[in-house]
């Protein structure tokens, strides 16, 4: 197994300042090859959300070995928390495949609005388990968009069905001037970003199904915090989640 970090000072100094980065093949080609295996035989296709047009699992990293040794894995926690300068929880690690000739994007929308978490640092990485050029869905980043003035979290009533596709901006008006940055990503490649960190991806025009494994890493002093309409977990509001089930990176 390779153990070179390839995180250095400019990574950091992106994610911080602009609220997302790019570390190139933190994943070998036959490691990659290993998860992207996996995730193919796990995802069914009977879980695609039409609003976004990804099919996503529901705790995947706790339901599949080589995805959780994936979720888990020293060198993906070592990079994240380079990045974060401090220690961090996984917090969670779900397939996001996006379907051969699939037009729909997944919206412009920052992440911290949804979260379960109340959290000094909450951000995900996004590993490219396949190959992703711009045609297949890759993410778009508006840098600096995590630190936007304004309210923190959008009204959650606002986010709910069709407004979904303009939330953001109808809570930030100011994010549409922003410049977009869009990442195409070979596959073994990460992008981390910010829960703040306004993106998108863009439809999937190839013959080939874009599959990703994100991995949502937070700060280690995290507390639950639902939202309204969404109180999934056996916690109280407030309480540290559980450090068991979400396991210190390295620990
Ligand atoms: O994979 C996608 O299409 C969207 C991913 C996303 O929004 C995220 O990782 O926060």
């Amino acid at each position: 197994m390779t153990t070179t970090i390839p995180i250095d000072g400019t990574h950091a100094d992106q994610f911080h300042r602009d609220g997302f980065t790019v570390v190139p093949e933190l994943f070998t080609e036959d490691e990659i090859g290993i998860y992207r295996r996996a995730a193919q035989q796990f995802v069914d296709p009977r879980h695609r959300t039409a609003q976004v047009g990804l099919i996503a699992t529901t705790d995947a990293w706790e339901k599949n070995e080589t995805l959780r040794e994936l979720a888990l894995h020293p060198r993906l926690g070592a990079a994240a928390e380079r990045l974060a300068g401090r220690p961090l929880r996984v917090w969670g690690g779900e397939i996001l495949a996006k379907p051969p000739h699939e037009p729909t994007p997944s919206g412009l929308h920052e992440d911290m609005t949804f979260s379960l978490l109340d959290s000094a640092l909450t951000f995900n990485a996004w590993i490219a388990l396949v190959d992703v050029p711009v045609q297949r869905g890759a993410m778009t980043f508006l840098p600096g968009s995590h630190r936007r003035p304004g309210p923190e979290r959008a009204d959650f009533e606002t986010v709910r069905g069709d407004a979904f596709a303009t939330y953001l901006i109808d809570t930030w008006p100011g994010l549409q001037w922003n410049p977009r940055i869009t990442v195409p990503v070979r596959a073994g490649g990460v992008t981390f970003h910010h829960n703040r960190t306004a993106h998108e991806a863009g439809p999937n025009s190839t013959d080939e199904i874009r599959l990703a494994f994100v991995v949502t890493f937070t700060d280690a002093g995290a507390t639950y915090r639902p939202v309204p309409g969404s109180d999934p977990l056996p916690m109280r509001a407030g309480q540290p989640i559980d450090p068991v089930r979400y396991p210190r990176v390295g620990g």
